[in-house]
């Protein structure tokens, strides 16, 4: 099979790519003010061995409550982050807080820390969308082997049975709604998924982004073999951060998602390597995300993650999607778009839930649903070839400012 990823270590390219960028003469007109900003009371911690490691955790997480963390929060088990969280009136220097979180990490037997330290992004949401409140975890279906997973990182999925989603929503099957944690991740009653913004089961909608978003893949698809995983990440007025955004995506690779789909991205003049990290780390998996709305060339003004396939950061499992106009013939006007950094477009305009609505948020689904009929038709294509695919399987379109110079093909075979 062929190796995805990276051949440099993220570090290394991350410095790399830091350089090139701080010598290049990009010239972004986006307002300071649009790009995500540092949350400056939170520090993220990812060490070198994942939490199961609970002598070295609960040292840590004492630590660092000692030196003044009014809370620290774990991702889950098995896997290797955790967030923490200072009283939101201290005025520490955010370099000072790195040190000294750092400092404060258990030194291994060389006395070299056993983690990095990063900070944490705030993420917010480009297109809220409309009110819905749906509380209703599904339980009664099975799994079969023929079904294609797809998490939907996003502000939750209402399961209301008149929304027509109940057939299609994943469950762990090795977690019960008992108020314990069955399956030993150290997250209760994830059975359809979990909401990490609020660390509960991820059961309520009241965003209804995600649920439109998910209402676009099934009704394109039109199987029931796609299961969606509801990973909340997104509170009621579209706010999240980048930590909450790395934990689900780690989540969706620990239950075996095919595809994650992002319909949602930041600015910024360079991103988090934490973010870096994490999408290398599900380098098997396809991810599909939103260019953006604000008609900017995400060549010169980067937007992630829907640019991390650019030449920049070669991560060729994400595809980023631009959206075309209402007669998809050609981009929409508020698409972003970039030569280098956006891979295709797809329809961005569709009526759903009595709504017209237009944002590339809902052109990234209707990539992800014809990934989903590929891996169907092909349950031995993997979630990399169809990715790989799909980048070059387009229809031209002139003057089309993406890698592919084109459009999703509806009608393409992949791999
Ligand atoms: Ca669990
Ligand atoms: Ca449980």
């Amino acid at each position: 099979m062929k190796k995805s990823g990276l051949n440099l270590s993220p570090t290394l390219l991350f410095l790399l790519v830091t350089y090139l960028l701080a010598s290049c003469c990009t010239d972004c007109p986006l307002d300071e003010d649009k790009y995500a900003k540092k949350i400056p009371n939170q520090v993220v911690i990812k060490f070198d061995r994942d939490l199961k490691d609970t002598t070295s955790v609960t040292t840590t997480i004492s630590n660092l409550k000692k030196n003044g963390a009014k809370e620290v929060y774990k991702c889950m088990c098995g896997y290797d982050l955790i967030m923490a969280e200072y009283p939101d009136d201290e005025d520490i220097d955010l370099e000072a807080r790195l040190a000294s979180a750092q400092g404060d990490i258990d030194q291994n037997d060389l006395g070299q820390p056993v983690g990095t330290a990063f900070v944490n992004l705030e993420i917010t949401m480009e297109q809220p969308g409309l009110t819905l409140d749906g509380k209703h975890i599904v339980r009664e279906r099975r799994q079969g082997a023929a079904d294609r997973i797809v998490a939907i990182i996003d502000s939750g999925i209402d399961r209301s049975q008149e929304l027509g989603l109940t057939d299609n929503i994943w469950i762990n099957e090795r977690e019960d709604e008992d108020g314990q944690d069955n399956d030993d991740n150290c997250l209760s009653d994830d059975i359809n998924g979990f909401d990490f913004t609020f660390d509960q089961s991820a059961n309520s909608n009241i965003n209804a982004h995600g649920t439109i978003v998910s209402k676009l893949i099934v009704n394109s698809v039109g199987s029931p073999n796609v299961k969606l995983m509801d990973l909340k990440i997104f509170d009621k007025d579209g706010n999240t951060s980048l930590y909450h955004a790395v934990c689900a995506t780690l989540y969706a690779k620990s239950k075996g998602a095919h595809i994650i789909n992002m319909s949602w991205g930041y600015y910024a003049k360079t991103p988090s390597i934490l973010h870096v990290e994490a999408l290398n780390d599900v380098s098997r998996t396809m991810v599909v995300a939103s260019a953006g709305n604000k008609g900017l060339d995400t060549d010169v003004c980067f937007h992630f993650p829907s640019g991390f396939n650019s030449m920049f950061y070669g991560l060729k499992n994400v595809i980023g999607v631009a959206a075309l106009d209402g007669n998809n013939n050609a981009k929409a006007s508020y698409s972003n778009y970039g030569s280098g950094s956006i891979q295709l477009a797809a329809p961005g305009s569709h009526t759903i839930l009595a709504q017209t609505l237009a944002a590339t948020s809902y052109a990234a689904p209707i990539v992800t649903a014809q990934a989903l009929r590929h891996m169907i038709n092909n349950q031995n294509a993997t979630p990399y070839e169809v990715a790989q695919c799909m980048k070059t399987a387009t229809i031209s379109v002139p003057n089309l400012e993406v890698i592919s110079k084109g459009k999703l093909d509806p009608g393409s075979i992949c791999p």
